[in-house]
């Protein structure tokens, strides 16, 4: 910067407010500055920063799996979001594995990121710990840090009153991994609903929602599956395999099976036939999470720390209902 200053012929003090962004410089300083910048191709020093100011222009986000594409989606959205205010995403797998999970809190704090996003959180005591702001989808890790978090219940029921309305009365509802209780909000909605209307539902559990191999194993253990004929699935990758073994089977869907799932995520439209989903809105989550965490780092409170989304009904093909 020294070097700009005097290659450009103004103030060290002047190029630090026109690198940082932080001050008034004039045009003429501004343009002689640029054309230093340009001829020696300079870019500032990020650790420097972040050694000087104590966090960098960082923020981690914490994925179970990028591979699943509400996930994928869901940092794409995050990512253009941060951007815009001058920050860079430290994307972290954890394959939804505590032990990963806390490598990887310590590897964002030794690079003293300035926040941190966390999806589907285990290790709960590890953010309390941070010193920097934390923003969480569907894991609520204490009183005081922000949660994304849908209506899950609410969406199981959803699910529930979609089938019962379009004739459906052989019910499966597969479910995904224990720990999630988004995952079990949705069970507990679907099997309520169907008690109150005097309908039993058989379940299965899937161990994983985004590893292709371990979804077709899970599948292969469903016995008898041409006897149901509405199918709540938890989340929409899991649909797309579901679809896929009815496919082998010979099963037709919607007209033998009608199948939904949950998420909305892009893979429903490309599946053939499309399919019928609770949306919990990607573009919402991840637009409220972002928003929270920059507000955090610039020092603002939120007083609502639980920020609730409320899903709703996407009707395509893979259910009977007329098409919206
Ligand atoms: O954790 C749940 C299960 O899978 C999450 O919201 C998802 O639906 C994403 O696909």
């Amino acid at each position: 910067m020294r070097d700009i200053a005097r290659e450009a012929g103004v103030s060290l003090a002047t190029v630090s407010r026109y690198i940082n962004k932080n001050g008034y410089v004039s045009e003429e300083a501004k343009k002689k500055i640029e054309k230093i910048v340009k001829q020696t191709n300079y870019t500032p020093n990020e650790l420097a920063r972040a050694i000087f100011s104590k966090n960098s222009k960082i923020i981690g986000l914490l994925v179970p799996n990028i591979s699943n594409p509400y996930f994928n989606e869901l940092a794409l959205i995050i990512e253009e979001y941060v951007s815009k205010h001058g920050y860079s995403i430290f994307l972290c797998n954890t394959n939804d594995d505590p032990t990963k999970e806390r490598e990887y809190i310590n590897v964002l704090q030794g690079h003293r990121v300035a926040g941190i996003f966390t999806v589907r959180a285990q290790c709960k005591k590890e953010y309390e710990l941070f010193t920097v702001p934390v923003v969480s989808f569907e894991s609520i890790i204490s009183d005081d840090i922000v949660t994304i978090v849908t209506d899950n219940y609410q969406g199981g029921k959803l699910a529930f009153d979609h089938l019962k309305s379009n004739g459906c009365n052989h019910l499966l509802h597969i479910t995904g991994l224990d720990f999630s209780k988004a995952v079990h909000d949705r069970y507990q909605g679907f099997l309520d609903e169907a008690k109150k209307e005097g309908m039993s539902v058989d379940i299965i559990r899937f161990e994983s929602d985004f590893q292709r191999k371990m979804l077709e194993a899970n599948i292969k253990t469903l016995e008898n599956i041409e006897k149901y004929d509405g199918v709540f699935v938890f989340n929409d990758i899991a649909a797309a395999t579901v679809i896929r073994y009815f496919k082998q089977k010979n099963v037709h869907i919607p007209d033998e099976v009608q199948v939904i799932g949950f998420d909305n995520s892009y893979i429903g439209e490309f599946l053939f036939p499309s399919l019928t989903t609770i949306e919990q809105s990607v573009q919402e989550v991840g637009n409220k999470m972002a928003d929270a965490l920059i507000h955090l780092i610039n020092g603002e409170t939120i007083e609502n720390k639980i920020i609730m989304i409320q899903p709703n009904v996407l009707v395509r093909e893979s259910t009977k209902a007329k098409k919206e």
